[in-house]
């Protein structure tokens, strides 16, 4: 499994020898993770400036919290929450900054303003003229995997087989994302791990990540911290450190190319031991 990848963002080819670590910023009152600390400018920007020291390859803003049950937010309180950071650190890193947000309406503003990348958690599904957006800018774009929507997703999720509806899930959206005029090479897969699945759905997931390998995109992983890997620890979200390396280490093995984390320094470590065994030629094939 070659461990580069490249992604088409705004006339810019991201090319990578390896996967990468994308450092989250939530500039939200109630993320699960961060929320609330970085609502003033001045410590969102400090915070993704430690980010890219630490080793963050890109950065992922987000401006409206999608944990399960979370209050959506409008139009104009999104974008109000996120351009003032966004346009700072755009001024203040070079490395390629995605928004994480379901809205055309922020997406376009968040283009004009630096982004390259959108990060839509809907697949392109929950506002119809994001796929014109995207198309138009030649941005790049991670289409997720979610069952419901972050108020319902967490209501009696169930699948007959997890890993080959996120897979069916994932292909449609490619295609339709192609029928719309974005170009393959736009696109990042990620299968939303906590995003409408229960525990033993992420774990079953994560175990055969590498199926989704086939659909030949770079796969992101957003596992950091969240409430399953609490659920088989139990440890609180600021005690996920270890679980959260742990899975990563696995995702990496299993073809993850960018993982979404929240805290980049302990994490390069994971990523750079296990992208180094995966590198490091053929696995035997026997014990
Ligand atoms: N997870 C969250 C938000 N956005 N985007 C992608 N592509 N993949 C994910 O797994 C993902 C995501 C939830 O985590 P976080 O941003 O820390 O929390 P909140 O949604 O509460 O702001």
């Amino acid at each position: 499994m070659p461990l580069s990848f490249s992604i088409l963002a705004c006339g810019r080819l991201l090319t990578y020898d390896r996967p990468q670590l994308v450092g989250i910023l939530n500039v939200t009152p109630d993320s699960f993770s961060d929320g609330g600390r970085f609502l003033h400018v001045d410590h969102a920007v400090a915070h993704a400036e430690r980010l890219v020291e630490a080793g963050a390859a890109w950065l992922d803003i987000g401006g409206e919290s999608t944990r399960p049950g979370a209050v959506p937010v409008d139009e104009a309180e999104e974008t109000a929450r996120l351009l003032p950071v966004l346009e700072r650190v755009a001024s203040k890193v070079a490395v390629p900054i995605s928004v994480d947000t379901m809205k055309a309406g922020v997406a376009r503003r968040a283009l004009d303003a630096g982004a390259v990348v959108i990060n839509d958690v809907s697949a392109l599904r929950a506002d119809p003229r994001m796929a014109g957006v995207i198309a138009e800018r030649g941005a790049g774009l991670v289409l997720m995997h979610m069952r419901g929507t972050p108020q319902t997703m967490q209501q009696d999720p169930h699948y007959h087989d997890v890993v080959q509806e996120v897979r069916a899930f994932l292909q449609d959206r490619l295609l339709f994302a192609e029928s719309s005029g974005i170009a393959p090479r736009q696109i990042v897969l990620d299968p939303g791990f906590g995003f409408g699945k229960l525990v033993e759905h992420n774990v079953t997931l994560l175990k055969q990540l590498a199926s989704l390998t086939s659909l030949e995109r770079p796969l992101m992983v957003g596992i950091s911290r969240k409430a399953f890997l609490g659920r088989l620890t139990q440890r609180t979200v600021e005690d996920r450190t270890i679980a959260t390396a742990t899975a990563l280490a696995l995702a990496v093995e299993r073809g993850a190319a960018l993982l979404r984390v929240h805290d980049v320094a302990a994490m390069r470590d994971a990523v750079a031991v296990a992208a180094a065994v995966l590198d490091s030629g053929p696995s035997p094939s026997s014990r």
